[in-house]
Order: C-alpha cells, then structure tokens, then sequence
C-alpha cells in the first residue's frame, strides 16, 4: 500500500488509521510548499490535486475519511467500525458531522487567514466561521460529558478523524471553553500508535 501524503495536512487521518492497523505501507511525500500536487503526475492519481491518496494495487482512493472507512472495513479484526447497524450509523453520523459541521468552519478560517490572496480575504468571515464551529462543538462537548469516545465503549474510526480535527480547531485557538473536546483529544492522542500532532509535524518541516 502506498500513502501519498503531506505531513501537517489530513493525511494525519489516514496515517493514524494506517499505525493503528499496523499496517505496511510506502510514504510518499508530495510536498504541497513546492506545488507537487498540481504537477500532472500527481494529477493522475487525484485530479482534485489533493492530499491524501491511497493507493492499494490497482485501487486509488482519494478523501481522508473514505480512506480511514475504506482500511477499517478491509481490516474489520481490531473493530475500528462496528458490525452493528445502528452503531455503524452513529460512527457515520460523527465522521459526518466532523467533515461538515467541525472541519468547514475551521477550513474557512484557515482559507481567510493565509490561504486565498490577500486581495480574496475576507476579515468578517473569521469570527462568523469560529461562531459556527463553537456552535456545533457545543454539541460534541456535551456528547463527550459522560463517555471516552463517540460510539459505544471502544474507539472507532469516528474517533481518530475527530481528534485529528479537533487538533485543527486547537491550532486555531477554537477549544480553549471545551474541556471535555481537549480531554477527549488528548486521550485519543496518547494512543501509543497516535500520530503527530499538526504543531510537530509542521515543526518537522522546518527540519
Ligand atoms: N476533503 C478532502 C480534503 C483534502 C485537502 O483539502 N487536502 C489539502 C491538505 S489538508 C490539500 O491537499 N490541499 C492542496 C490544495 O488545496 O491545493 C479530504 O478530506 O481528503
């Protein structure tokens, strides 16, 4: 199997879920500070020329969260996704959730912070996208009162895509009032498999 990914970016979702299955695999960095993802040989492998790519033989696959699903199905013996219907729809309602309600608002911040152009920034979106993420993190906050993970008593793939992206909100300063989100986080980080966290492995670029 093969990795094509950029460490501080959410090829993290795909790594974690790659150490937890202990899983061979070949790293391959497309270092995204030097355009590589829009060069036409990585084009090939994701036309949308983003990271990560996983390629298993004949099969690519694209999307961070179809990638953590794709491995947890394809290796079911550690249980990262439950056989159960109802608890499979639960840990699919929290991927959802994450990608859609966590992650958007944090991207836009991230798109109106330093992404765009100077010229495409747009000062107001940033507290109106953090008002947004606090909103729906209140709801993960209060979920997480009373258990260790998302679903049931065992971690699932819902539970590394969701530290993974409450490390993003942590970067941007977003959980400093969610107690239980940081607790949560930390706990699914001291996983002895867990990956780095964003801050080291942008610290790790710099070398
Ligand atoms: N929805 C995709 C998003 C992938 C994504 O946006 N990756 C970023 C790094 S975190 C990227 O490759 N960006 C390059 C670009 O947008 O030009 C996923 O979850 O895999």
């Amino acid at each position: 199997m093969k990795l094509y990914g950029f460490p501080p970016t959410r090829s993290i979702r795909a790594l974690w879920m790659l150490r937890e299955l202990d899983l061979d695999f070949e790293y391959v960095q497309v270092d995204l500070t030097k355009g590589e993802h829009r060069r036409p040989e990585f084009l090939a492998v994701n036309p949308a020329g983003k990271v990560p790519v996983l390629v298993d033989d004949d099969f690519v696959l694209s999307e961070s969260v179809a990638i953590v699903l794709y491995l947890a199905e394809k290796y079911p013996q550690k249980g990262f996704l439950p056989t159960n219907l109802r608890a499979r729809a639960q840990v699919n309602r929290w991927l959802l959730f994450t990608a859609t309600e966590l992650e958007q608002p944090i991207w836009r911040i991230a798109r109106h912070t330093h992404q765009y152009p100077i010229e495409k920034r747009l000062a107001a979106e940033i507290p109106l996208a953090r008002q947004d993420f606090l909103d729906m993190a209140a709801v993960m906050e209060k979920h997480l009162e009373t258990r260790p993970v998302l679903v049931g008593e065992n971690v699932t793939v819902a539970d590394f895509v969701a530290a993974y992206t409450l490390d993003m909100a942590s970067v941007v300063h977003l959980l400093e009032a969610l107690p239980n989100l940081r607790a949560y986080m930390e706990r699914m980080y001291a996983r002895p498999k867990a990956p780095q966290r964003i801050a080291q492995a942008f610290a790790s670029l710099r070398g």
